[in-house]
Formats: C-alpha cells, sequence, structure tokens
C-alpha cells in the first residue's frame, strides 16, 4: 500500500524536513519516491479539488504556492492511516500530543504535512506529483 506525503512550505522554510522524514523512516514506512516540487495555482487547484470552493481556499493556495515541498510517496502496511495517525488532527489543538502537528506546528493552515486520507485519495494525487518510472 502506498500514500502520498508532503512536506509543505513552512516545514521545508524551519528546516523541518529531516525531522519529519526521520518520524516515518523510524516508524518503518519505505520511502518509494521523493523529490522538491513548487506548487502553482493549477496544481493547487487539482490537489485541493475538495476544497477549492471553501473559505480557507485562497489563502491556502497562497500558501502553498509560497516556496518548495517536499513530496514523498511511502510505504507500508495500513500506511494510509498510519501516516495520518502520524501527521495528527488539521487543526493543531486538537491533534493528539506525540504527532507532527501537535508537537511542531502553531497554525491550522501551517500545518506542516499533508498525507492522502483515503486509498481513492493517494491513486488520484499520487500521479499529480510522480509518474510511473519515479517510483522504486
Ligand atoms: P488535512 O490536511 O488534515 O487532510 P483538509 O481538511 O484536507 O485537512 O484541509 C487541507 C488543508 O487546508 C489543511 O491541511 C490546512 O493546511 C488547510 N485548512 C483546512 N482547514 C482549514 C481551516 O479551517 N483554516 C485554515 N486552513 C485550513
Ligand atoms: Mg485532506
Amino acid at each position: 500500500m502506498q500514500t502520498l506525503v508532503l512536506i509543505k512550505p513552512d516545514a521545508v522554510r524551519r528546516s523541518l524536513v529531516g525531522e519529519i522524514v526521520r518520524r516515518f523512516e523510524n516508524r518503518g514506512l519505505r520511502i518509494a519516491a521523493m523529490k522538491l516540487v513548487r506548487f502553482d495555482a493549477d496544481l493547487s487547484r487539482r490537489h485541493y479539488k475538495d476544497h477549492v470552493d471553501k473559505d480557507f481556499y485562497p489563502p491556502l493556495e497562497k500558501f502553498i504556492a509560497s516556496g518548495p515541498s517536499l513530496a514523498m510517496v511511502l510505504e507500508g502496511d495500513n500506511v494510509i492511516q498510519v501516516v495520518r495517525q502520524m501527521m495528527g488532527a488539521t487543526n493543531h489543538l486538537e491533534a493528539a500530543p506525540g504527532t507532527i502537528r501537535a508537537d511542531l506546528a502553531l497554525s491550522t493552515r501551517e500545518n506542516l504535512v499533508h498525507g492522502s486520507d483515503s486509498p481513492e485519495s493517494a491513486e488520484r494525487e499520487i500521479p499529480l506529483f510522480f509518474g510511473k518510472d519515479e517510483i522504486l
């Protein structure tokens, strides 16, 4: 099983890439693909297609395009659920202690990480960032 993980521009700016990748590696997940990506408005609208009509979307698009993100495909048993659990709730105040967002974030928008929320989302999101030949 595979999932798409993004380490968002706030995390890259704050030099938290290593800290966040370390958590996933230590958990036992395998990195199947990894690269820096720069969102533009088109990629943002495609990636966040379920959110484009929401109030928080315009500032979200500005944020996600504000600098490079690290995109990864992670692999492992139940990886979608495992990554979502390790990320914590969207709102850092509701994220359980020990999760990435609870430990490292102070903002609901700038919340460091993205992880696909279902197998259908993973199947849709991975090809937005990686060709088949880039997933090893
Ligand atoms: P998720 O990343 O935990 O799956 P989603 O509901 O899919 O959360 O929202 C996508 C992203 O949009 C969030 O990670 C966060 O960056 C941003 N976002 C979601 N809800 C809010 C909000 O209420 N205020 C500001 N930003 C939000
Ligand atoms: Mg989501």
